[in-house]
């Protein structure tokens, strides 16, 4: 059976929607520190759970007997610079306890979500290689590329099968995302709908690379289906899809909606922003597992608006 961590959160709510319908509901067990919408809650088994309180872990993992586990749970770069301690806390702790459920065969495979932010201010912007200088400039980033490091050393050390996707930006409309510098790319959408226009807090030339959350959870899904042989990258694999800054998706919203006005005001998330990749090689993962993005700005934008209208 599959658990997933922070099944509330923006990655986690879509993602136990898609392996409930991949498997059966009662396969995949959903699990957060609080409850979430009813789409999840009514659609399968929920617990309560902190996801750094091992013990309560490991009685969840025994009593649904559980193989996979998707660790979603973290806080985010943004909230993560108000709260750093609380961040390396929930954002390491929680790692260590499901390398340790895998370590000791509780469980048999792990994925785990890696992110841009693992990169900072000296890694080459333009293509960011899959190998390349990481000099993360904020907690979050630390803690992405510190849980790396340890997923790669569980790997070689005691064979535990984690798998890992470096998550660019990433758009969705069914759940709001919580304390990303991402979040712009998200919230636009609902104040274009809401009220015509949007104020940024992004400059309006910050050039990020950015994925429309079907594209992400197909990832997801594939790199934990794909045989065992083919993961070659046991850090976590560069995913790419799109990259687009604050004035190109304001244009793509006026193509629908004319009468939308941005203005920009940056707030301390520009320096997080700054300090990330404009855009991602993923060649690896391309040849290592097939992947391949769907979703253009268009294409996004088009769905969003679509989903979000009624
Ligand atoms: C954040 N959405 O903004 C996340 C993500 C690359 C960005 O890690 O913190």
């Amino acid at each position: 059976n599959i658990l997933i961590l922070g099944a509330c959160g923006q990655i986690g709510t879509e993602l136990t929607l898609a392996l409930r319908q991949e498997y059966s509901n009662d396969q995949v067990i959903a699990s957060d520190i609080r409850e979430g919408g009813e789409n999840l809650m009514d659609s399968g088994p929920f617990e309560i759970l902190d996801a750094t309180d091992y013990d309560a872990l490991e009685e969840i993992v025994a009593y649904y007997e559980i193989d996979e586990v998707y660790l979603m749970a973290a806080m985010l770069s943004a909230t993560a610079e108000k709260f750093p301690m609380r961040a390396w806390n929930l954002n390491m702790n929680s790692l260590f306890n499901v390398l340790n459920l895998a370590k000791d065969k509780k469980i048999s495979s792990i994925f785990w979500p890696s992110s841009i932010a693992v990169f900072g201010p000296n890694t080459p912007k333009m293509n960011t290689p899959q190998h390349t200088i990481m000099e993360p400039s904020t907690v979050y980033g630390i803690s992405k590329q510190s849980g790396e490091r340890w997923c790669n050393y569980y790997h070689h050390k005691y064979g535990v099968d984690v798998r890992s996707i470096r998550y660019p930006g990433l758009i969705s409309w069914k759940t709001m995302p919580g304390g990303g510098t991402t979040d712009y790319a998200v919230e636009i959408y609902h104040k274009a709908l809401s009220d015509g226009e949007y104020t940024c807090f992004l400059k309006e030339d910050t050039n990020l690379p950015m994925m429309f959350m079907d594209d992400a959870i197909r990832a997801t899904m594939a790199i934990m289906k794909t045989d065992i042989t083919n993961i070659k990258e046991r850090s976590s694999y560069n995913l790419a899809a799109m990259s687009f800054t604050p004035d190109q998706i304001a244009r793509s919203i006026k193509q629908s909606i004319p009468d939308f006005t941005i203005t920009y005001n940056p707030d301390f998330r520009q320096r997080i922003a700054d300090s990330w990749p404009n855009s991602i090689d993923d060649t690896e993962a391309k040849a290592d597992w097939g992947w391949k993005a769907e979703f253009d700005l268009e294409k996004t934008t088009n769905e969003m608006l679509r989903n979000l209208k009624h």
